[in-house]
């Protein structure tokens, strides 16, 4: 597997690509080569990874090379984690936001296109996510929409996590949560499917809204914080589900939350690249379909895929798609 990873000097890179390199990603079976893109100013922390990667003597780990090149590093890649971006600052109007990943993204995406395996997968991890897989996507024409995903495993983790403690019970215990939408605080993690040790739930309707939804939306915030930097161990180990899950299939009866192209399931609108429920066959994602969508879902799902759609229109407007 040729993995490339942009922003491999930043705090997620490093937590991510050891990970990687011990067989996380794609199991004990399966060789790695990594490729990392950096700007100039961090090449030289990413020779730092690498040297500490050498140190590890992982068994998997056949090469590691280092670029600032965009076409070098996605040459015949046939995974590609985009992790570098340029996040929100203090002040800054969302039509900047949008402008600064628009000058990342579109050239990433073309790069893919023109250099990468045929079988490339694209990840996407650097914010705003999905609005940043909508423009690499609208740049590389020959590669297939389903090919480009934002990264919502970190919230749906967050959201597991936090009702396995509400209900005391064990992280396994819980499946079929969905989180739908963006990955941003509109973001809307779903209990009504969910199952607790194979059994439905009861929900309290005032826990939900006041406790549960804002802490998992903005539990990014809390560790920010917390911890007085971003996740970035717990974003690298949503990346390595999401990858993993999507080459090597979801666990049977449950499902999982990525962010895809959608289809206009659930009436999201097609193209939007949106967090739906997935389970994932073959190496390809499929939404779950059929799932009861009552009152409560549809006005936070529907808010959600609002800002997206926002989101598209201003990246539109600046001439990126
Ligand atoms: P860091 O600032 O530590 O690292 C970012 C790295 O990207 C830097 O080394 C920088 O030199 C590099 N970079 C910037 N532009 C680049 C380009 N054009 N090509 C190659 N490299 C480039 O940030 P980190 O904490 O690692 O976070 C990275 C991104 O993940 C941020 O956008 C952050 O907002 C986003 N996150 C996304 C999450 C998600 O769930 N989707 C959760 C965690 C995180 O907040």
């Amino acid at each position: 597997m040729r993995i490339t990873v942009t922003g491999a000097a930043g705090q997620i890179g490093y937590a991510l690509l050891f990970r990687i390199a011990s067989g996380a990603m794609f199991g004990p079976n399966t060789p790695v080569s990594l490729r990392l893109l950096e700007l100039p100013q961090a090449l030289a922390a990413a020779e730092g990874v690498a040297m500490e990667l050498d140190d590890c003597a992982f068994p998997l780990l056949r090469s590691i090379d280092i670029t600032d090149d965009a076409a070098e590093a996605f040459d015949r890649s046939n995974v590609a984690l985009l992790v570098g971006s340029r996040p929100r600052t203090a002040g800054m109007e969302r039509a900047d936001l949008l402008s600064a990943n628009g000058a990342i993204f579109a050239p990433q995406g073309r790069a893919i296109n023109d250099n990468a395996a045929d079988d490339v997968r694209v990840l996407v991890v650097g914010n705003p996510a999905n609005t940043n897989a909508l423009i690499a996507s609208a740049h590389a024409p020959d590669v297939p929409d389903a090919r480009f995903t934002a990264m919502t495993r970190l919230d749906h983790n967050r959201a597991v996590a936090r009702l396995a403690k509400a209900t005391d019970s064990a992280v396994a215990s819980i499946s079929h949560l969905t989180i739908w939408g963006n990955h941003s605080s509109t973001q809307y993690p779903d209990l009504s499917h969910v199952l607790v040790d194979g059994d439905s739930i009861d929900v309290d309707r005032e826990w939900l809204e006041s406790d549960y939804i804002p802490a998992v939306a903005n539990r990014g915030a809390a560790i920010i914080a917390a911890r007085g930097s971003s996740s970035a161990a717990s974003a690298a180990n949503a990346a390595v589900d999401h990858m993993h899950d999507w080459v090597l299939g979801t666990a049977q009866d449950d499902w999982t939350s990525a962010a895809i192209t959608s289809d206009g399931s659930y009436g999201v609108p097609a193209g939007l690249i949106s967090s739906f429920p997935v389970t994932s066959t073959g190496g390809d994602w499929q939404i779950v379909e059929g799932l009861d969508i009552d009152e409560f879902s549809r006005a936070r799902i529907d808010a959600s895929v609002a800002e997206l759609g926002e989101e598209r229109a201003a990246v539109e407007a600046l001439g990126l798609l």
